[in-house]
């Protein structure tokens, strides 16, 4: 009979996800969120899975086409994820073992300060432990397959696994991301650069990735708060500015006023709770069949954007979530995963794609509408404000301060004490690497 490994990774191919590892006891040391058994108690391997984004779709969102597609795409893939998954956990159970599914996203860990989440598994983490593929300079995991431009899901399990064979640190980095780097000139809001490295310390190893500016850099232009590049020249699908962040943008490591600054526009948007709500549900639970009857698949997606929108809200509804009908567009970024392809060519053309669709701002109607210019978009914004009653305003701001501290808020030791060890072994690795490259080129003079 084929070995376990061998048999579950028939058994998600035949369920059409082709980029499959699997990480056993050995391989899991690392940041807090790689600990299996703070998910499922007594797990000891993990099955990471990579579906890969629709790449037409990735174009139409990229050239600011339409953003429809890829958000239909993302609530199938993560739905389909899930399912699989779900389906695999079964399978090791009728084997014998204990195993699970782990939610997509938005299973974050309580803490104190409920706005800078931290998972309860990482899959990006299970993903490098699984040689599924490695840390990309945008902090994103990138496969050889698909690029960086994938859905990750997981199914944790008992069962002793032997690991898949693991790509070096700096594999994607040193290789590819030293020559390209796009991801960091498709970020709207800077949130990583193109100079210097940061670490994360896995299995004993540093893996380096761009160093980050600031996190709520991320946080303001993925949950739609500033939609506008540094450089005036292209946005995401964003709805909103911040006003003050057109003439100067805040200095990355002025924490309070970047803190300020999110939740002033966040909870004045009137509809934050909804877009991330829709994420939430969509991630975290798998919803019966019936959900998807009557919600085509990509390829038979109507053309006409008012129809998508119409099918796009419908399946927020049943999932319990409304309130953004008119723009049922949660994912409105990712720009540095969209545009990191398979090769550094087919990376360059999706940026190219990026770098020339201008910008997009609410027009007539409300209606997104693209522009080649900032001085057009700043005329549109002003003939075409947005119209959020007081009402909606207040509304959603107590429930975006309820419901993120009733599904998140909450005091972890454990998560506070290994966070407080990891960090301690990564800042004596990273000083480690630095005696070494110092000793190195000493001697290399020499
Ligand atoms: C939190 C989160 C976000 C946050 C923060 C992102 C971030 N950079 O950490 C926000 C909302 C901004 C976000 C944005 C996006 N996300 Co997101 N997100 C996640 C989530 C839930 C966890 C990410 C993660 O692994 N964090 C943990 C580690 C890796 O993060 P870290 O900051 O490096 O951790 C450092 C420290 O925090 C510390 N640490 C690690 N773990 C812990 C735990 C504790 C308790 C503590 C104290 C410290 C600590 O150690 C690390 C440094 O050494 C995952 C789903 C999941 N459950 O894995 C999806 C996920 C990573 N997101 C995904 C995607 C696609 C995106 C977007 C592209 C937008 C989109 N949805 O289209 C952008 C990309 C932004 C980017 N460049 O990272 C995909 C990733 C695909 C990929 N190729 O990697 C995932 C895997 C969802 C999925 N199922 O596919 N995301």
């Amino acid at each position: 009979m084929a070995s376990i490994e061998a048999r579950i990774k028939d058994f998600v191919r035949a369920r059409g996800v082709d980029v499959v590892g699997i990480a056993g006891p050995g391989r899991l040391d690392g940041p807090p969120s790689l600990d299996l058994s703070y998910t499922m108690p007594g797990a000891k391997s993990v099955v990471s899975m990579a579906l890969p984004m629709d790449v037409d779709a990735v174009y139409d969102f990229l050239a600011k086409r339409s953003p429809a597609p890829h958000n239909l795409d993302q609530f199938l893939n993560y739905q389909r994820l899930q399912r699989i998954g779900r389906e695999l956990a079964g399978f090791l159970v009728s084997c014998g073992y204990r195993a699970m599914g782990v939610p997509l996203s938005a299973d974050y860990r309580r803490a104190v300060y409920v706005f800078r989440p931290r998972p309860a598994f990482s899959l990006r983490l299970g993903a490098m432990a699984a040689g599924v593929g490695g840390q990309a300079w945008s902090g994103n995991l990138k496969t050889r397959e698909y690029g960086a431009s994938i859905y990750l899901g997981a199914v944790l399990t008992d069962a002793m696994l032997e690991s898949d064979p693991v790509l070096p640190p700096g594999y994607f980095v040193e290789e590819y991301c030293a020559k390209c780097k796009r991801c960091a000139r498709s970020c709207p809001s800077h949130m990583f650069g193109t100079g210097e490295e940061e670490y994360l310390l896995l299995n004993g190893e540093l893996h380096p990735r761009a160093r980050r500016n600031n996190i709520d850099l991320c946080h303001i232009s993925c949950f739609g708060l500033h939609s506008l590049s540094a450089d005036r020249r292209y946005s995401n699908w964003g709805l909103h500015w911040i006003g003050s962040w057109i003439e100067q943008r805040p200095e990355s490591r002025n924490q309070l006023q970047l803190i300020w600054d999110m939740l002033k526009r966040g909870l004045t948007v009137g509809d934050a709770w909804p877009r991330f709500d829709i994420l939430r549900v969509l991630c975290s639970k798998l919803w019966p069949e019936e959900i998807l009857r009557g919600i085509p698949e990509l390829e038979d997606f109507p053309e006409e954007e008012s129809e998508r929108y119409r099918i796009l809200a419908e399946f927020g509804r049943r999932m319990g979530v409304g309130g953004i009908d008119d723009y049922p567009v949660p994912m409105i970024c990712g720009q540095c995963a969209l545009v990191c392809g398979p090769t550094l060519e087919e990376t360059a053309e999706r940026y190219r794609a990026l770098a020339e669709s201008g910008i997009v701002v609410p027009g007539p109607g409300g209606r997104m509408t693209r522009v080649d210019t900032f001085e057009e978009a700043l005329e549109l914004r002003r003939r075409h404000p947005l119209r959020i009653s007081a009402y909606r305003k207040v509304k959603d701001a107590l429930d975006s301060i309820y419901f993120w501290h009733r599904y998140y808020f909450g005091i972890e030791p454990r998560s506070f004490v290994q966070s407080k060890i990891y960090g301690l072994r990564l800042r004596r690795a990273v000083r480690e690497r630095r005696r070494k490259i110092h000793r190195h080129s000493a001697f290399g003079k020499e």
